[in-house]
């Protein structure tokens, strides 16, 4: 079969941001933009001859293209074996098993996980490596740096690979493996939680719904929920991945995931509920009317982890990004294991898992996950939830309250400002940072600045060092404001406000959350003088 090698030139832009490169369809669809990046990872990771690699994605428009581009330069360029999820589906964690499980080289993962989907939307690609987590950032440094010296590209010309039936292929002399999409996810699944206890749980006539936003965890939620647990069919919503989402927006928060929000906000709602997005990785849980913060769900997890069989034995540490609230540092300090403060991004909790030093992780964009893999994981922290109830048989929302009574409650939001001019954004992050002398010491009514600072993380295994990971303004009190700016958008810039105070107090946990936080929020717009430079008078999006 004959090899081809494509003269090519650099695109400027490749620069893969908190979690791969991401961009609109469209950019994607411009001649070699592609190809340029996948020779990039090939080239940066020293793909070896006869290297095995796991391919898949969330089924967004373009995903099957993709794949099809990806396999014909991975025989170009010496790949031995691809396992690739029938149709070209694998959710982000069913990846990471699929790479760990079968110990391959790595993974190429295709999503722009909560992104919009469809020709107008965006898509995604990133490199993950042989212990199933996303490339650290000295990986894809190297990425970035490659495309933009990359003159030539490899691919085969060979006709498609047939990608809906299970088996093994051939590809210009590569093996190619087309494997069932949720098997190796469920079978990992079954060895954490105790599936007869929640079996039992969903018997005796507790209500459950999920929400797949019509992306890549319909078949792995119907394939758990109701074909292994018994749950009736119609507990899993928009159970069919679209290229699309439908049109929809496949973020699992308040705001997006509209339709379940509404059913578990009515008079007659469900005992549970949860939704994930586009790729699988993240999670919201909900009781009857009631929203548990991903916060807070990190923290009772973490409380709570030893109920799960799989976490029977304890948990070595925990980890959470910076912008996350504290609430999990609590539980840490009383189980008395390590506690660590990550930048954001999943990457940065790779070395963590493989090093033995923590075993659950999460972040405050709801997600929430456990070495059992290296990314996030969506359907898991759902499973987890539903372990707990299985075994407390109490609401959710009193599981969460006596959690708050005995620890105290991190109260938390994010105020997100979506597609602002990037100057704009740029410069109000500029403003805020010219105030680092200054602050410190003032009182913003009843809050007294404490310190200020650009995070940054020094990695405690292999020392690398990740600086400006967002800017925070610490108070006396313990409370935090932290301003950041999004690495996942595609248009424009999304700034990220994220506003967290402790109250220790029990008659204060029924407040809501924004009505706590108001002298916060207040501050926060006035230190950044964002009306000013916005123009916004509200959040696009708040969680
Ligand atoms: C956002 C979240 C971050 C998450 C990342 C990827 O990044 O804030 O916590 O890890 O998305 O999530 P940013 O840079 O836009 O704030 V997703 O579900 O790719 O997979
Ligand atoms: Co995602």
């Amino acid at each position: 079969m004959a090899i081809h090698t494509i003269t090519t030139q650099a695109f400027d832009d490749q620069k893969p941001g908190t979690s791969g490169l991401r961009k609109r369809v469209t950019v994607f669809q411009q001649p070699h933009y592609l190809e340029n990046f996948v020779q990039s990872i090939f080239d940066a990771v020293e793909i070896p001859t006869g290297a095995s690699l796991v391919v898949g994605g969330d089924g967004r428009f373009y995903n099957v293209e993709a794949i099809q581009v990806i396999l014909k330069m991975a025989a170009a360029n010496g790949v031995g074996r691809v396992l690739v999820g029938r149709g070209g589906i694998l959710s982000t964690p069913a990846a990471s098993c699929v790479i760990r499980k079968h110990n391959t080289f790595g993974g190429i993962i295709l999503s722009a996980s909560h992104n919009p989907g469809g020709p107008d939307g965006d898509f995604g690609i990133k490199f993950n490596a042989a212990n199933g987590g996303p490339a650290t950032e000295t990986v894809t440094e190297a990425i970035y740096a490659r495309s933009k010296k990359i003159t030539q590209y490899k691919i085969v010309d060979a006709p498609d690979v047939a990608l809906d039936v299970v088996g093994e292929t051939e590809l210009a002399g590569m093996k190619v493996e087309i494997i069932d999409s949720v098997t190796d996810y469920v079978a990992l699944m079954e060895t954490l939680f105790d599936f007869e206890a929640i079996r039992q749980l969903l018997a005796s006539g507790f209500r459950l719904r999920f929400d797949a936003m019509h992306a890549v965890t319909g078949p792995y939620a119907r394939a758990i929920f109701v074909d292994r647990l018994g749950a009736a069919p119609d507990a899993v919503m928009n159970a069919e991945p679209l290229p699309d989402f439908g049109g929809g927006h496949p973020d699992p928060n308040l705001t997006y995931a509209h339709d379940l929000v509404e059913i578990m906000f009515a008079d007659d709602a469900p005992d549970f509920g949860a939704a994930s997005d586009g790729d699988g990785d993240r999670n919201m849980i909900l009781g009857k009317q009631f929203f548990v913060t991903p916060s807070d769900s990190l923290a009772l997890i973490a409380a709570n982890a030893r109920l799960a069989p799989g976490y029977g034995q304890g948990i070595a540490g925990v980890a959470r990004s910076m912008p996350t609230s504290a609430a999990v540092d609590r539980v840490a300090e009383e189980l008395d294991i390590p506690c660590f403060e990550t930048p954001t991004g999943w990457k940065f909790f790779g070395n963590l898992m493989d090093a033995g030093k923590v075993t659950l992780c999460g972040e405050e964009s709801f997600g929430t996950g456990s070495d059992h893999v290296r990314e996030k994981d969506g359907l898991w922290a759902v499973l987890f939830w539903l372990n707990i109830l299985a075994i407390k048989r109490q609401p959710v929302e009193t599981i969460v309250k006596r959690h708050w009574a005995r620890f105290g409650r991190n109260v938390y939001s994010r105020h997100d400002y979506e597609e602002l001019p990037s100057e704009a954004a740029n410069h109000l992050i500029e403003h805020v940072r010219g105030q680092f002398a200054s602050l410190p010491g003032q009182s913003l009514g009843r809050y007294t600045v404490k310190a200020c600072d650009d995070f940054s993380y020094t990695d405690p295994v292999d020392g690398s060092v990740s600086q400006k990971q967002g800017i925070r303004i610490l108070f006396e009190d313990g409370s935090r404001i932290v301003f950041r700016l999004s690495g996942t958008g595609t248009a424009g810039a999304t700034l990220r406000i994220y506003l967290e105070s402790f109250d220790a107090d029990i008659s204060q946990h029924d407040q809501d959350a924004q009505d706590a936080l108001a002298e916060l929020i207040a501050i926060a717009e006035q230190i950044s003088e964002l009306k000013q430079r916005t123009g916004r008078e509200q959040p696009t999006v708040i969680t």
